[in-house]
């Protein structure tokens, strides 16, 4: 496998990455009305370019990091799936722009997606595992999860909170360029919802900041911050190439080592401050 230094491996994400979100126009027309509840307005119609941005990990390790104030001085910040901020503020802060949730939360009953207030606030983006470079219509007909009747149910229910579905084929594009540059053959499952948060902030900001994706002095087994439950699989991966995630983050950091060790901060360019 060929390696590529940082400023290659940037250039490649930048060029073969397509941040983009799942058009009305692209679902197969035959069976949906479905389809009318995806947005009708674009992203980048939605959002201004973007400076400083924030993804906060939802790793165990970020518990007593007293990160809240650094985080929330950005722009724009990014969570995953569950992760809350009340009873959080010290350590994760308390803004939320955008929320990047998997399509198993959205389908299962337990995860309470319907009724659960912590969705509730910023741009949701949810995806969903796609076959290997499936075309949309592949893809659509039988998804990894069920997500369609939630979807729709959601959106009547906050009509007016922006809620996109993220292209399936980012992740493939992104898992292309995770396999090109690690020593072994990975999982051949998508990239952990941390990656894909990652290289979208990429594409909408100046300069993002990650929080504990890279694990500081403070790494735990304990799976999150806002949990008791431990699990060595949840800092490795099991399902998601997440150790391969990792390696690939840390080759393309911009900040200091030390910044890891003491944050768990990577300082990563925007996609538009990259010259290639
Ligand atoms: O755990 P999860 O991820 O919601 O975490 C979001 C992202 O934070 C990074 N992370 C998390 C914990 C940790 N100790 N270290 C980390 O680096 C990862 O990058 C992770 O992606 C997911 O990716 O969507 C995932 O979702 C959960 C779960 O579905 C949701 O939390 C909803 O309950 C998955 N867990 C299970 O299915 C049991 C997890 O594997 C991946």
């Amino acid at each position: 496998s060929s390696k590529l230094h940082a400023g290659e491996l940037l250039c490649e994400l930048k060029n073969r990455v397509n941040m983009t979100m799942l058009k009305r126009a692209e679902i197969p027309s035959n069976d949906s009305e479905w389809k009318e509840y995806l947005p009708m307005k674009s992203l980048g119609e939605e959002v201004r370019q973007l400076g400083r941005c924030a993804v906060v990990s939802s790793a165990g390790s970020i518990k007593s990091s007293g990160l809240g104030s650094e985080i929330d001085s950005h722009d724009a910040v990014l969570r995953f799936n569950g992760a809350p901020t009340i009873g959080y503020h010290h350590d994760v802060g308390g803004k939320t722009t955008y929320r990047l949730i998997n399509s198993q939360l959205v389908t299962l009953e337990e995860h309470q997606f319907l009724t659960n207030s912590v969705y509730n606030s910023g741009i949701l983006v949810m995806w969903d595992p796609a076959p290997y470079h499936a075309e949309v219509s592949e893809w659509y007909r039988r998804p990894d999860y069920n997500f369609f009747d939630n979807y729709k149910t959601y959106r009547q229910k906050y009509p007016d909170q922006p809620f996109y579905i993220l292209h399936p084929q980012t992740q493939w594009q992104i898992w292309d360029i995770l396999q090109e540059n690690s020593p072994e053959d990975i999982q051949p499952n998508p990239p952990s919802s941390g990656l894909l948060g990652i290289l979208l902030m990429m594409d909408l900001c100046d300069e993002v900041n990650v929080y504990e994706f890279i694990p500081s002095k403070r790494k735990t087994d304990i799976c999150h911050y806002y949990q008791r439950f431990q699990d060595r699989a949840c800092v490795m991966g099991a399902y998601h190439p997440l150790l391969f995630e990792k390696n690939l983050v840390k080759k393309i950091n911009q900040g200091k080592d030390e910044h890891i060790y003491v944050k768990g901060r990577v300082t990563l360019p925007g996609f538009r401050k990259i010259q290639c």
